[in-house]
């Protein structure tokens, strides 16, 4: 019903404007909403380091933190990557998981946050909207040389 309604209007003004459709139709393409700029962090911003010699050694630098809600946390490439940040579904509070999943960005699985391969490369983690509480989180490269972290939110 409204389409069709749409349609009319537009028919209309094509005949009413005759020679005009061309500026009409760069009026209509310039109302459309401009895409929206990748989101700034709002709140404080904690870094943490990810280190490593590539072989036998992976950590995150500091492995445990404390930040106050809506923190992002910054996660950066120094050495031995490439490193990532995921969370355990089963260990982090209850709530949680979807805040995370609308805060994480290139995604390569269920709370699991893109892997960074060049050097001094950034991948922020929000805490915006993310309940209280003790989230534990790993490198997924790197899960076995124990490189896991420990983010309380408080
Ligand atoms: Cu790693």
């Amino acid at each position: 019903m409204r389409f069709a309604l749409l349609t009319t209007v537009v028919a209309i003004g094509a005949l009413a404007c005759g020679k005009k459709d061309d500026q009409n139709q760069s009026q209509m393409q310039s109302a459309a909403p401009a895409a929206p700029a990748a989101a700034a962090p709002t709140g404080p911003v904690v870094e943490v380091k990810m280190t490593g010699n590539g072989t036998t050694r992976a950590a995150y630098e500091p492995s445990s933190i404390t930040i106050a809600p809506g923190t992002t946390v910054r996660f950066i490439n120094v050495s031995g990557g490439p490193h990532n940040i995921a969370f355990w579904q089963d260990s982090i509070p209850a709530g949680a998981a979807a805040a995370l999943n609308a805060n994480m960005k290139n995604t390569v699985d269920n709370l699991s946050g893109g892997f960074l391969t060049e050097a001094n490369a950034a991948y922020d983690v929000s805490f915006a909207n993310a309940p209280t509480g003790t989230y534990k989180g790993y490198c997924t490269p790197h899960l076995m040389l124990g490189m896991k972290m420990t983010i309380k939110v408080q």
